[in-house]
């Protein structure tokens, strides 16, 4: 079956309360986990546009508490942006419930689909164009990382469980090493010995987790730079998407995987590793745009590891992805053979051209993280 045809829609949304009748649907942006569709609906002279997803099960392996979080997080976001003055309908996701009041349906197979309001006359950026860009996106994920701070109730689930928990991820890295399941190991050997060079950093977010030095906070746990939609007309950040990672973990991730992407010079899968880098002043503009929204509420041991957080995560990035290459590339979709080694080798450029760099990114860090801000 082609890619575009892979799942009935047209039998999906029925299970769903939305106005008009189905017109047609189509895959839409570049993720490595779920399946996403926009649709179309005629609603009298209206057309009217949705996001369905399939929640990747394998990976989500308890939708139930991953869509509670989801209820739970924009709920809140709701209330704050009506009292904010702001569109809700814009500025947060809205759940389209299904035709039994649920959150998400199942089909018979087994299978979990949800359904988005579509934003209009927004949209998301796979690479970094502009640096005014980069700047709105640090911002809307400093200004997200706000806004959860002050979610009530109980601890979020961990949809997850240790999701940037690096030095299990680095366990989890040997142990394919070991497994070597599809002798795969000997090819790569290098980039093996890369990661095993940088052991020590693994830990060191975690330890100051454990040792109090930093909060955990509610955090987003999946900063590219395409889950935040920019609105067409004010080029401003007006929605973070993709909540399926939002669970308790440390500020530091979010923003050094902001940089990850966002102060590339390259894809993420980019194969001429020439061209892989970090450009310093879109850095800049990140680092301005996040504290911009963060120094307010961020503690000075998190403020003095945000450049070190874009090393670390890109680091366990690239493992991750060695890993699944070496297991038979069984987490994320690849499109092409050796894609996951693609990444990985795309990401461990980038952490030695971050090395490279670190003095100059922390010069950066404190040249914003003093600024007196307006709230
Ligand atoms: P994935 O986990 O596959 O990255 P996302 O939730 O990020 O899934 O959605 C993929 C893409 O679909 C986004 O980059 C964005 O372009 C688009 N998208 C997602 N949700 C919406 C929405 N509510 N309105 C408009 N576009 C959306
Ligand atoms: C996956 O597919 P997407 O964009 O939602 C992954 C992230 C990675 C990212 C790398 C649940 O996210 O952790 O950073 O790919 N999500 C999960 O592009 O593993
Ligand atoms: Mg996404």
């Amino acid at each position: 079956m082609s890619e575009r045809t892979k799942h009935d829609l047209a039998e999906i949304v029925k299970h769903f309360q939305l106005e008009g009748r189905f017109l047609d649907a189509a895959p839409i942006g570049s993720g490595h986990i779920n399946d996403t569709y926009v649709s179309r609906f005629q609603d009298g002279p209206r057309e009217t546009r949705y996001i369905h997803q399939r929640i990747n099960t394998f990976v989500f392996k308890e939708p139930d508490k991953l869509m509670e979080n989801i209820e739970r997080v924009t709920r809140h976001a709701r209330q704050q942006i009506i009292a904010a003055g702001g569109d809700p309908r814009r500025e947060t996701l809205t759940l389209a419930p299904t035709t039994a009041g649920r959150s998400f349906y199942r089909t018979p197979a087994g299978e979990c689909w949800r359904t988005y309001l579509f934003i209009e006359g927004a949209r998301t950026y796979d690479k970094a164009e502009n640096p005014q860009l980069i700047y709105t996106a640090g911002k809307a994920f400093g200004d997200f990382q706000r806004m959860l701070s002050t979610l009530p109730g109980e601890r979020l689930h961990e949809t997850i469980p240790f999701f940037h928990h690096t030095p299990r991820r680095f366990a989890a890295f040997l142990r394919a090493v070991e497994d070597d399941l599809h002798n795969r190991v000997r090819a790569v050997e290098a980039e093996i010995g890369f990661a095993l060079q940088r052991q020590a950093h693994t830990s060191v977010v975690v330890d100051m987790l454990a040792r109090g030095v930093i909060p955990e906070r509610v955090t987003h746990n999946d900063t590219k730079l395409n889950n935040v939609m920019i609105d067409d007309r004010t080029g401003a950040g007006i929605c973070i998407i993709d909540l399926d990672t939002v669970m308790p973990g440390s500020a530091l991730y979010d923003f050094g995987d902001a940089v990850r992407l966002g102060a590339s010079t390259a894809a993420e899968d980019a194969r001429d590793l020439n061209k892989v880098g970090l450009d310093l002043g879109l850095f800049d503009r990140l680092t301005a745009g996040y504290l911009d929204a963060a120094a307010s509420f961020l503690m000075p041991a998190e403020i003095d590891h945000l450049a070190f957080s874009a090393i670390l995560i890109t680091l366990e990035l690239g493992m991750r992805f060695l890993t699944d290459h070496l297991n038979g590339d069984v987490y994320f979709r690849i499109h092409r053979p050796n894609h996951n080694l693609d990444r990985c080798r795309a990401q461990f450029r980038m952490v030695a051209e971050m090395e490279r760099q670190l003095g100059r990114m922390n010069e950066i860090v404190n040249r914003y993280r003093g600024v007196k801000r307006e709230k």
